[in-house]
């Protein structure tokens, strides 16, 4: 069993988020320090620490972690126009929270995907 995050928290809601979207596979929630208009991470409600470390029996969470990002794309208005998903995974990504993520980015043109 991988270690508890700060995002385990967020899902426990042991400490405050703006939480979008939950159910028993996956949260969703607002980016503390949102690079865009809409900036949402989706997470799977248990610790996968990277997209290194997924396993068969994580399927239906990341499989749900897609549709939820449909789902409030769609809702929030940035279906059509256009966004962007990321998952960061370890340092060369910058990815900062070991609690795999998936950033949901749009409301504005995002330009280059690569910097
Ligand atoms: P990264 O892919 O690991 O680099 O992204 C981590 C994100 O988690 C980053 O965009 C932070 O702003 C965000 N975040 C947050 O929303 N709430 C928090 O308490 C913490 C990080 I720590």
């Amino acid at each position: 069993m991988a270690e508890e995050t700060l995002f385990s928290k967020i899902v426990r809601r042991e400490i405050p988020a703006d939480i979008v979207f939950q159910d028993h596979l996956v949260t969703a929630f607002r980016d503390i320090a949102p690079q865009a208009p809409t900036h949402i991470l989706i997470v799977p409600n248990h610790v996968i620490p990277t997209i290194n470390d997924v396993k068969a029996s994580d399927e239906a969470a990341l499989g749900r972690m897609f549709t939820v990002a449909a789902k409030l794309a769609e809702e929030m208005g940035i279906a059509d126009d256009g966004f962007r998903l990321i998952v960061n995974t370890n340092e060369h990504a910058g990815q900062e929270v070991f609690h795999v993520h998936m950033h949901l980015l749009g409301g504005k043109p995002l330009g280059p995907m690569l910097s």
